[in-house]
């Protein structure tokens, strides 16, 4: 008998990961942007290798798009594109931090002007969703400063809520919002959002419809993240995850390859918390493959994620909280470290092979002949964004 229950199995088969379109276009550091053979040219290529994925593991129902780099002409037909390919359109994601207008702040800015360029930019994102019948508006601001009285921090505060105010005027009634924080990059002394309570202070006071995103690549080395997560849960604002993994800064590799521990202490607290499989906690994967082939990286992202959450169900609640209640230490670390080291390959490929699907996702890929058909038809690939 699998070790993996009915029970823990229909959880797992409800599990839907968003990927994000900007991981199938090239990407690099500052040094350098790699290429890699296939890459997608436009939207449309990067929402076909997006449903490669989903094809090979029925992990990744939706796809979420940046603007401006996955602008079009007709969103209407983008999403019946991604429809007929079975993915939908997802998070839509703002981008503040490539126009030279914004280069001392967007919806923070002293000057008029500016801010409402950004506040307008948000408002053609939701026309978007609209279009693209997306339910959430991704906002991760790059506003902040690099020295100590470049700026004033408080005004910032205040003008960053009014246009958040704004924005979230604009949205429907089954739109949301989720504020995306970061606690360094690209400013260096202080950031305008750079922690998940000053996110939390902005959504609170919007309302209902707002709450916070969690990338988990924006902390420093060493939080306890998984402690936001239940905070976050606790408190009814935990919108969304952007999953990605770290070993410096915002790295932006593969979840689950730089600290596997910590993804599943993190998806322990989701589980605890009620957020999985809940509508109101989106999980999002945001990475970027700079050396490695996109659409194998992002399978190998899904089934980490998938993984783990196998793991983190095998965690025997009873026998927890017993020993919790006692007191017994040794007992209730030694409950979460068994699931923990438990391998749940063998099981998940023989689930997998019961629905039709194949038992090793990355082989099949593999041998599918797609990547190399991409190599062949597509010349000239683009960068995920930075830079273009
Ligand atoms: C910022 C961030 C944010 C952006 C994405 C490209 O570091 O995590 O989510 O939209 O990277
Ligand atoms: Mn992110
Ligand atoms: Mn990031």
């Amino acid at each position: 008998m699998s070790i993996l229950t009915p029970e823990i199995l229909s959880t797992l088969e409800k599990q839907g990961i968003e990927l994000p379109s900007w991981a199938f276009g090239n990407s690099g550091t500052r040094f350098r942007v790699w290429t890699t053979e296939g890459t997608p040219r436009d939207p449309r290529e990067k929402i076909a290798d997006a449903a490669q994925v989903n094809k090979y593991t029925a992990l990744a129902p939706s796809v979420a798009l940046h603007i401006p780099w996955d602008k079009v002409d007709d969103y209407a037909s983008l999403r019946s594109y991604a429809e007929d390919l079975g993915v939908q359109l997802g998070t839509v994601n703002s981008n503040t931090f490539q126009d030279e207008d914004y280069k001392w702040g967007a919806l923070t800015h002293h000057d008029p002007r500016i801010r409402q360029k950004a506040i307008d930019h948000h408002l053609e994102c939701i026309d978007i969703m609209d279009a693209t019948g997306s339910r959430d508006l991704k906002i991760w601001l790059a506003e902040g400063s690099n020295y100590p009285g470049q700026n004033d921090m408080r005004s910032r505060q205040d003008r960053l809520q009014n246009s958040l105010q704004q924005i979230y005027a604009r949205l429907g009634d089954e739109q949301r919002l989720v504020l995306e924080y970061k606690f360094f990059e690209p400013s260096f002394y202080h950031t305008d959002v750079p922690d998940w309570g000053t996110s939390y202070a902005h959504v609170a006071s919007l309302g209902e419809k707002a709450s916070v995103c969690l990338d988990t690549g924006h902390h420093a080395p060493g939080t306890n993240i998984e402690f936001i997560v239940m905070q976050l849960l606790r408190l009814g604002k935990l919108g969304s995850f952007d999953f990605n993994s770290r070993f410096y800064a915002d790295d932006d590799l593969i979840v689950g390859a730089a600290d596997p521990f910590q993804l599943f202490r993190i998806i322990l607290e989701v589980v605890r918390g009620g957020g999985l499989n809940n509508p109101d906690v989106a999980f999002m994967l945001d990475q970027c493959h700079n050396v490695e082939d996109k659409i194998p990286g992002q399978i190998r992202s899904v089934l980490n994620v998938q993984e783990m959450t196998a793991r983190a169900l095998l965690v025997d609640r009873t026998a927890l909280d017993a020993a919790q209640q006692s007191n017994d230490v040794l007992a209730a670390n030694a409950l979460l470290m068994d699931a923990f080291y438990t391998d749940v390959r063998p099981a998940l490929a023989e689930w997998r092979e019961s629905r039709g699907l194949a038992a090793d996702p990355m082989a099949a890929y593999a041998a599918s002949g797609y990547q190399q058909q991409i190599a062949a038809d597509r010349v000239g690939g683009t960068q995920a964004g930075w830079g273009a």
